[in-house]
């Protein structure tokens, strides 16, 4: 396999608003319009490298495109390696911090350059990597959020019968203990057995209430219960962890692989998932997926189904895709789903491609 070089030339970063199908309701927050940043980065040779990150507040716009913008003048000329791109960029930003919108402004370069490296590779990303296209078995986290039992009930059927799932999850976090119990049971007795329900606190409760809720909650065979308690509580979450039944799933908020690597030295979790805008995209899952796979503990996706689905493919101790489809109405080609598995398409790159007339209509000026 012979890759021509790829020269890194400019990078673009425009900001898009979409309205959510099912707004988000979870404990801490509300969301109905979703932002995304959509990326474009432009070699010499012509190939463009593509990704979006999804910063869930309009306003965090405002500073994450101008800090990728910044990229642009750092990486003019430089060779696109993934590795190197990921090294420079994260080390620009050294004095400012690692963490926060350094790290996210980085994770969406390196999704970009990872794109453009495969397309020039001719390859699927997965491929490139060193795996193979094939399929990902996902579960739908669409929707089911703070509503009344029965309306999150229908809502789980409508979602199950969506693409063939066998997993869906819930946000638990009602003012009343039992109006979340109402719902696990409305959900179940709707959906049957042999789904697999994970629930999400959205790190609305304290230790103390994540202790009663939690142990309320164990015997309901779940798949299981996320974030209980605030995400940097990685003491709270380990003492969950250690008395409950039902395994503790987090890793969304982590900034990094490290943030993987010193909460399963803490024991903080059974599980983990990072997300691709803070673990450092495609590099960062590798290096965070390597930890997981090492320590035997299963790892699930956080949104970004997409480029998610091709990491899967080579992660050793692969658990469960989130799907999320919230970027689709400016995807030329939205992924596809059979039976609760999500398809690669058998194209160079990711396979992610805007709809540039649909982004027109939700550009915004920020
Ligand atoms: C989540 C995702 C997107 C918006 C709000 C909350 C959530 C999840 O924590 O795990 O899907
Ligand atoms: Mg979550």
């Amino acid at each position: 396999m012979t890759v021509p070089p790829l020269t890194f030339a400019s990078i673009t970063a425009r900001a898009v608003v979409l309205k959510l199908r099912r707004p988000v309701v979870a404990r801490i927050a509300t969301i109905t319009e979703w932002p995304l940043v959509l990326i474009d980065l432009t070699t010499e040779e012509g190939i463009v490298g593509r990704s979006y990150l999804e910063p869930y507040t309009i306003k965090a716009m405002r500073y994450l495109v101008p800090a990728i913008l910044d990229f642009g003048d750092l990486l003019k000329g430089r060779r696109v390696s993934p590795l190197d791109l990921y090294d420079l960029a994260r080390k620009s930003l050294h004095f400012v911090g690692y963490q926060g919108v350094s790290q996210i402004a980085v994770s969406g370069l390196d999704m970009a350059a990872w794109d453009a490296l495969a397309k020039a590779a001719n390859l699927p990303l997965c491929v490139l990597l060193g795996g193979s296209v094939g399929p990902v078995r996902a579960y739908n986290s669409n929707g089911l959020w703070l509503q009344e039992p029965q309306a999150v009930a229908a809502e789980a059927i409508e979602l199950r019968d969506e693409g063939g799932f066998e997993g869906l999850k819930l946000r638990l976090g009602r003012e009343r203990l039992r109006d979340d119990i109402a719902t696990l049971e409305a959900v179940r007795s709707a959906v049957g057995g042999d789904v697999s329900l994970m629930v999400d606190f959205n790190q609305g409760l304290n230790l103390g209430e994540a202790l009663e809720r939690c142990h309320a909650i164990d015997a309901f065979g779940l798949a299981w219960i996320e974030e209980p308690v605030v995400y940097e509580n990685f003491e709270g979450h380990a003492r969950l962890a250690a008395e409950l039944k039902t395994p503790i799933q987090i890793g969304e908020n982590f900034y990094g692989p490290r943030d993987l690597y010193r909460a399963l030295q803490m024991k903080a979790c059974d599980y983990v998932m990072p997300d691709f805008m803070r673990i450092g995209g495609v590099t960062g899952w590798l290096r965070a997926a390597a930890m997981a796979g090492t320590a035997g503990v299963p790892i699930s996706t956080h949104l970004y189904p997409e480029v998610a689905a091709h990491v899967m493919r080579v992660t050793e101790t692969a658990h469960w895709l989130e799907w999320q489809n919230w970027a689709d109405p400016i995807l030329q080609e939205p992924f596809g789903l059979d039976g609760g598995l999500l398809r690669i398409p058998n194209t160079p790159g990711v396979g992610l491609s805007w709809d540039e007339d649909a982004v027109k209509v939700h550009q915004r000026e920020i």
